[in-house]
C-alpha cells in the first residue's frame, strides 16, 4: 500500500473532468463526435482557418470557465494536503488541477486559458472570460500577429522541457495512477510503458470506467466512475498510513 514516503504520480485525461460537465474526446458525447476534433486540432486547420478554429476554442473556453473541480480533482489536492508529494501529469488543457488546489500539474498538452503568438511567440492569458470572442482572432500585444491557443495539436511535439520533467518524475515514482484516459494518444499514452522499464518497482493503478489498452500493463484498473473510486482510494490511502 501506499506509505506516507511514497512518490505518487498521476496521468490524468477527460474522463476525470467529465463529471465537472466537460465532455470527453471519444465516447457517445464526446466532443470528437460533434466537431472533427482531428480536423480543428492541427497546425493545418488553423492556417487554413484561423476564425473556425478559434470559434471552436471559444466555445471551449467557455463552457470550460462555467464548470468547477469535482470530487476526483479534490480528492488528489487532498493527499497533497495530506502531505503526499504528488505530481500531476495532464493530458487536459483544462484548469481543474489547478483550480482544485494542486500544486504540482504538469500540462502535456498545453493549456486552453493561455494564448501563444504565432511570431513572437509571447505567452498571455486571457484578461477575463468575458473577452473569449473579442475580436474573434486575437492579436499580440507586442507584435500585434494573430495568437494561437497555448495548447499541443496533432502532429505537434510536446514541448521538451515538460517531457523531459515528465520522464525525470515518472523515473522516482513509486505509485503511478492512470485515471481517465483512453490511453490512445502518443506519446502520452507511452509514458506508462517508458516509466515501467525505467521503474521495475513501479506500481500502476488505472481507473476507469472500462478497461483501456494500459490495463494490461496496470497492477490493478479500479473500474467505476473516477469521481467516486479516487476519493475512496485516497481515503483508503490516507487511513492506513
Ligand atoms: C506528436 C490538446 C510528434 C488540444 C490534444 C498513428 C499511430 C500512433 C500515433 C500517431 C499516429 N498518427 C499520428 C500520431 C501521433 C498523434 C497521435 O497519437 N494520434 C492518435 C490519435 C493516434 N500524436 C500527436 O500528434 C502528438 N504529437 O506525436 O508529435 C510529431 C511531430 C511532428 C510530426 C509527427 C509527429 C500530439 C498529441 C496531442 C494532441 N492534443 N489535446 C486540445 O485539447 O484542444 S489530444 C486530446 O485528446 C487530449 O489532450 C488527450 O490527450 C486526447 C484524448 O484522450 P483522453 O484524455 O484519454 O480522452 P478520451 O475521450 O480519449 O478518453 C476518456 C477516457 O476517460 C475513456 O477511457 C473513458 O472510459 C474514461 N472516462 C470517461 N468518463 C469517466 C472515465 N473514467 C472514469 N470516470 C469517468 N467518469
Ligand atoms: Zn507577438
Amino acid at each position: 500500500m501506499i506509505s506516507r514516503e511514497s512518490k505518487i504520480t498521476v496521468i490524468s485525461g477527460s474522463g476525470i473532468s467529465k463529471a465537472s460537465g466537460i465532455p470527453t474526446f471519444r465516447g457517445k458525447d464526446g466532443l470528437w463526435k460533434q466537431y472533427d476534433f482531428m480536423e480543428l486540432a492541427t497546425p493545418q486547420a488553423f492556417q487554413r482557418d484561423p476564425h473556425l478554429v478559434w470559434e471552436w476554442y471559444y466555445w471551449r473556453l467557455g463552457l470550460i470557465s462555467q464548470t468547477k473541480p469535482n470530487k476526483a480533482h479534490l480528492a488528489l489536492k487532498t493527499l497533497e494536503q495530506a502531505g503526499w508529494d504528488i505530481v500531476i501529469l495532464t493530458q487536459n488543457v483544462d484548469n481543474l488541477h489547478e483550480r482544485a488546489g494542486s500544486s504540482k500539474v504538469l500540462h502535456l498538452h498545453g493549456e486552453i486559458f493561455k494564448r501563444r503568438c504565432t511570431q513572437c511567440l509571447d505567452i498571455s492569458f486571457w484578461p477575463s472570460s468575458e473577452e473569449f470572442g473579442i475580436p474573434n482572432i486575437p492579436t499580440c500585444s507586442k507584435c500585434n500577429s494573430n495568437l494561437r491557443p497555448a495548447v499541443v495539436w496533432f502532429n505537434e511535439t510536446l514541448d521538451p522541457k515538460i517531457v523531459n520533467e515528465s520522464y525525470s518524475r515518472l523515473k522516482e515514482t513509486d505509485f503511478l495512477l492512470i485515471v481517465g484516459t483512453s490511453g490512445l494518444v502518443y506519446p502520452a499514452a507511452n509514458f506508462p510503458y517508458i516509466a515501467k522499464q525505467e521503474n521495475r518497482y513501479l506500481e500502476i493503478y488505472e481507473f476507469n470506467l472500462e478497461s483501456t489498452p494500459l490495463s494490461s500493463l496496470v497492477n490493478r484498473t479500479i473500474l467505476g466512475p473516477v469521481e467516486n473510486t479516487l476519493p475512496e482510494f485516497v481515503s483508503k490511502v490516507i487511513k492506513e498510513s
